[in-house]
């Protein structure tokens, strides 16, 4: 057996040995629904939450229109389904949606052996604790003998535990499968610390808590939480588009296009604008997609700094400062991929 045949059987045998693993063409079952179905969090307020009209909304909640626009020219050709921590990755295997658009960290385990795929990251984001101003700590390590609230099914337990450990802090966990089960306990006093992302902790403490300056986000930053979208192993082209629509959305940003001036930037001399908007084709047909895609995703939904400002930076309650997620340009890790 020729070493090639050998090494494709091989990875067809992983193929079958990971569950929900498909190589079905994903675009073409979205473009036959009419809507691109996003996983998102049950709500957290800022990445996915649906507002006081029901319509969802948020950081997470644009990169699922994002791909929306880019696919139908229509960003609200978008269906989300709200899962909570522990059933993300099943519904993404199942086929029950199209991507997960959710607060979720890339690992190496799951872009590896759970048969997903992460598809950038869109928050840089770190493990952080949250307290009761009452309780009187200013530091993580002061934490010794602390319940410490989390959620089931996230990276936060194990890292959590690595963390204690190597510290010698001794806490005691109490764990829960829904979100909302956690912030209640928290709320109530049944344990004294909330961990999780530094994102979650600033949102819990703006839309959850009935008076947030009663609570502090601790200095320590425990671990490194890359967020981003996952999409299913084996769809290479699908893949691709989720990859690409959260790319232009950065480079739009690198390159001052916004909702607001996108139909002036159809005249920009900028041959990378040219090519971002379609002026110069190229782009869209490699995607498999209208050479507008990017420019239907600036018009309607805006440009990466404009989803996070509008949603989670300084024009909304949670005010999270750009940090890690400014432009590589602004000292910040968002750095777009050439779209050339
Ligand atoms: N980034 C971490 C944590 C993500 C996570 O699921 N965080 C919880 C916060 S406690 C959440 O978003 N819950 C919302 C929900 O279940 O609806 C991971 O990928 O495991």
């Amino acid at each position: 057996m020729s070493a090639l045949l050998k090494a494709s059987l091989a990875s067809l045998a992983i193929a079958a040995a990971i569950p929900g693993i498909t190589h079905a063409a994903t675009l073409d079952t979205v473009k036959q629904r009419g809507s691109v179905v996003c996983g998102a969090t049950t709500g957290f307020a800022g990445f996915s939450a649906p507002d006081a009209k029901g319509q969802w909304q948020g950081l997470d909640v644009d990169l699922c229109k994002s791909i929306a626009a880019a696919v139908f020219g229509d960003a609200s050709k978008f269906k989300i389904v709200p899962l909570n921590s522990q059933q993300r990755f099943t519904a993404l295997q199942s086929g029950e949606v199209d991507v997960l658009t959710r607060n979720t960290t890339v690992t190496q385990q799951r872009d590896t052996a759970l048969g997903l795929i992460a598809a950038g990251v869109n928050f840089y984001d770190g493990q952080g604790f949250l307290v009761s101003k009452k309780l009187g700590v200013k530091s993580a390590k002061e934490l010794n003998g602390a319940t410490i609230c989390l959620q089931t099914g996230t990276s936060n337990e194990n890292t959590l535990a690595d963390w204690a450990r190597a510290n010698k802090v001794e806490y005691k966990p109490v764990v829960f499968d829904q979100f909302n089960e956690v912030v209640n306990a928290f709320a109530t006093n049944r344990c004294d610390v909330f961990s999780t992302d530094a994102s979650g902790l600033a949102s819990i403490r703006i839309s959850k808590l009935s008076s947030p300056d009663d609570y502090e986000v601790l200095p320590e930053i425990i671990s490194k939480e890359p967020l981003g979208p996952f999409v299913r192993q084996g769809d290479d082209a699908w893949l691709n588009i989720v990859k690409w629509v959260f790319q232009a959305t950065v480079n739009a940003e690198e390159l001052g296009v916004t909702t607001a001036n996108v139909d002036e930037q159809l005249k920009s001399t900028n041959p990378n604008i040219q090519r971002l908007l379609g002026v110069t084709p190229g782009a869209g047909k490699n995607l498999g997609l209208d050479e507008k895609w990017a420019y239907n995703v600036i018009k309607q939904v805006g440009n990466y700094g404009e989803s996070f400002e509008r949603n989670v930076g300084q024009g909304s309650p949670l005010k999270i400062k750009r940090g890690l997620n400014a432009l590589w340009t602004d000292g910040g890790l968002q750095y777009g991929l050439p779209i050339r």
